[in-house]
């Protein structure tokens, strides 16, 4: 079945937001908390909840990462997309098994709330 192009809706609260667009997710929240970190290139993601812990930048240009770097597999906690891509986030290595989506500007400082805490191992942007 052709999927469609996920629609990319502004969430306008500052709560966690899960939209489930073709089975997509979208887990974000807008970024306008002065707790980001001021040089994040591209995404920034993190070990831990709250932009904590370890720190994976994915800088600017656009990557493909089939798996994450040793060490990063399974662990990321929180992120923040402060690139001008879509990040596309999957549950296994190789872009496989269930996935969302993370527009640029957007962020999610727990996804344990979303049941996504530690099981990110690939990411397409
Ligand atoms: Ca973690």
């Amino acid at each position: 079945m052709k999927k469609g192009r996920p629609i990319r809706a502004m969430v306008g609260a500052i709560s966690l937001a899960v939209v489930v667009m073709n089975g997509i997710q979208m887990l974000a929240v807008p970024s306008a908390n002065a707790a980001f970190p001021s040089s994040c290139s591209g995404t920034c993601n993190f070990k831990d909840k709250d932009f904590g812990g370890a720190r994976l930048d994915t800088g600017m240009s656009c990557v493909v990462w089939l798996s994450f770097p040793s060490g990063w597999n399974d662990q990321i906690t929180s992120f923040w997309n402060n690139g001008l891509t879509v990040d596309y986030y999957y549950e296994d290595i190789n872009l496989v098994g269930k996935y969302f989506y993370l527009d640029p500007g957007f962020s999610n400082s727990n996804l344990a709330q979303a049941g996504w805490n530690d099981r990110i191992s690939s990411l397409k942007q």
